[in-house]
């Protein structure tokens, strides 16, 4: 089994493809597996020195699953897999998921058709020939007739524009994009963490242990869930696997892909008795079943939603010692409407000596130097500053490709004012372009392993029917991204998750217009797209097949 070591440019001199796919993550890999089976020509690109997409670059401390539970957040296509993969944690680390993609990149033989190292550039549709033209950051020039962008949901790093903080002279880590060739060692120093979402509040609690003052500046307070991880029980995984036919068929009907069966109990349906007992019991298990198992309208009812809000604040008043101190960590959002987090010591280490917490909001930056950052109330001397400032989610990575799809119209023209699309996998004036956990798909809310696998078997089926009626090109007819666009906020609109500044919605980026960019019905999502493939693609525009040659560059 070959090691994580970076793998050279495959000597492969063909610079023509079926599909070109951008990204090695879940999505990218197994998207190669399937499409490679049907003898399409298919060749990866990942920037990444490593295959593992999100989990190659997130190695920041602490970074772990949040999904409930191992072995549910993998592949499900293959026994072998399932099988031969033995996951050591209920929720597993960051080193432990990019152990498992290496081991799969090895068992499926992927590794030939993955150039790492090397970005796509750039990527424009030539309507003569029916292709992509794709150049990498090597100055290669491609082609292929159809590109898919399997760039990530969470891979493009937000580096907030604060001032001052280009001259900060000390060392700075962005979570997202931590040194892969180096560890990073906080003893004896003075450490700032900047942002309390799940990168920051996984690895505040190891960094507090590690340095010696933390710093935390916080914008916005967070509800934040134990972790419960622990080993996994060998006779839960037996019987995973046991069974697993019968838990991969339930993870496609629940709302967010777990094995879970969801509950039908409404939160108004208990005493308040009742449901301190139902949180407190999960609470103490730990994990995510907390929002997804406990009542079945903790995202759709704001009372329902309340009742678990003061409960994890309730929690939050007794860990944390100093009533002051945690005043300030007490969230006043919706709980669940950002995305949910798990932690393991969160709150308690603000019982620390060496720990300081900043209420951005009563206390803001005013600016950065080059030996820390100037508060409104003082100065906060720092050697290391952690940038845990989260992504230009979901949509980030296909607007910096900005591909030029037809008549030279770039993608950033199109999604000016709105993030349109069809099925949340093709885009309106880009034929032949798939996304896989594109904008109003599922993706970020649904078990994301299993959705790249659901959509990637869609694509392939797609271009499996192209190939087999002599179709060269395909792409949203006019007007379906309006209705397409419209259903998705009809899901939207019967939950709570609109009603909060997230990076769901793209409030975190300053000048990002705002849209709740998550196709929330899960498996009713995958069902329509599997009826359109059915029906023969309605809402397409479908356009034979060119005679013209295609001419490498
Ligand atoms: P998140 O969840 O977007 O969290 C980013 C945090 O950084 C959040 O607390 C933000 O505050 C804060 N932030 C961002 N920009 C700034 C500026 N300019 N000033 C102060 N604070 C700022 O990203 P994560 O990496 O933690 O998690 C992303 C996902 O990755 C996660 O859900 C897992 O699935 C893996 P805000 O809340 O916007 O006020």
């Amino acid at each position: 089994m070959s090691s994580t070591a970076c793998i050279p440019a495959a000597s492969n001199d063909c610079r023509e493809f079926d599909v070109i796919v951008i990204g090695a993550g879940f999505s990218g890999m197994y998207a190669l597996h399937t499409l490679r089976a049907q003898g399409l020509k298919v060749r990866v690109y990942d920037e990444g020195h490593n295959v593992g997409g999100t989990w190659n670059w997130n190695r920041y401390p602490g970074a772990r699953v949040d999904f409930p539970v191992a072995p549910y957040y993998c592949y499900t296509f293959s026994d072998e897999l399932m099988n031969e993969f033995d996951w050591p944690e209920r929720q597993p680390d960051q080193a432990t998921v990019l152990r498992y993609l290496n081991f799969v990149a090895d068992r499926m033989d992927l590794r030939r058709d993955i150039e790492l190292g090397t970005r796509i550039n750039s990527a424009s549709w030539h309507e003569t020939t029916q292709r992509w033209r794709v150049e990498t950051s090597r100055g290669t020039q491609l082609e292929a007739q159809f590109v898919v962008c399997a760039s990530g949901a969470l891979s493009s790093a937000n580096m907030p524009k604060i001032p001052g903080i280009e001259t900060f002279a000390g060392e700075c880590y962005h979570t997202g994009r931590w040194p892969q060739d180096k560890d990073v060692d906080f003893a004896g120093k003075r450490v700032a963490v900047l942002g309390t979402g799940s990168s920051g509040v996984q690895s505040i609690p190891i960094i507090a242990r590690q340095c010696k003052h933390l710093t935390v500046l916080q914008r916005t307070p967070q509800y934040t869930v134990p972790a419960g991880n622990r080993p996994v029980d060998p006779a839960f995984i037996a019987e995973a696997r046991a069974t697993w036919p019968k838990v991969k068929r339930r993870m496609r009907v629940t709302p967010f892909g777990s094995p879970f069966i969801a509950s039908t109990t409404r939160a108004k349906d208990h005493t308040p008795e009742q449901r301190r007992e139902v949180y407190e019991r999960f609470w103490q298990v730990g994990g995510f079943n907390i929002v997804i198992d406990t009542y079945c309208d903790l995202f759709t009812d704001e009372f329902a939603n309340e009742t678990l809000s003061e409960f994890i604040r309730e929690k939050i008043r007794g860990i944390v010692k100093d009533p002051e101190i945690a005043k300030k960590l007490l969230p006043d959002y919706l709980v669940g409407t950002k995305r949910q987090i798990l932690d393991e010591g969160y709150y308690d280490t603000y019982n620390r000596d060496n720990v300081t917490l900043v209420d951005l909001r009563a206390d803001p930056i005013v600016e950065f130097h080059a030996g820390g950052v100037r508060t409104r109330s003082g100065d906060h001397p720092i050697d290391v500053l952690v940038l845990a400032t989260g992504f230009d989610a979901i949509t980030g990575t296909l607007q910096r490709l900005n591909p030029r799809g037809r008549g030279g119209v770039t993608l950033n023209e199109c999604w000016k004012g709105r993030f349109s699309s069809y099925l949340g996998l093709t885009i309106p004036h880009f034929p032949n372009l798939f996304m896989i956990h594109g904008p109003e798909s599922p993706g970020v809310l649904f078990n994301m392993p299993l959705g790249a696998e659901l959509e990637s078997d869609w694509i392939r089926d797609c271009i499996l029917h192209m190939r087999s009626k002599g179709l060269g090109a395909i792409e949203p007819a006019p007007g379906v991204d309006v209705a397409w666009g419209e259903e998705v906020a009809s899901f939207a609109r019967m939950t709570l998750f609109e009603k909060t500044d997230s990076w769901y919605t793209g409030a975190n980026i300053p000048g990002k217009h705002r849209q709740f960019a998550v196709h929330v019905g899960g498996p009713q999502y995958f069902a329509k797209i599997a009826e359109v493939a059915a029906s023969g693609y309605p809402g397409f525009a479908l356009e034979q097949e060119n005679t013209v040659t295609t001419s490498a560059a």
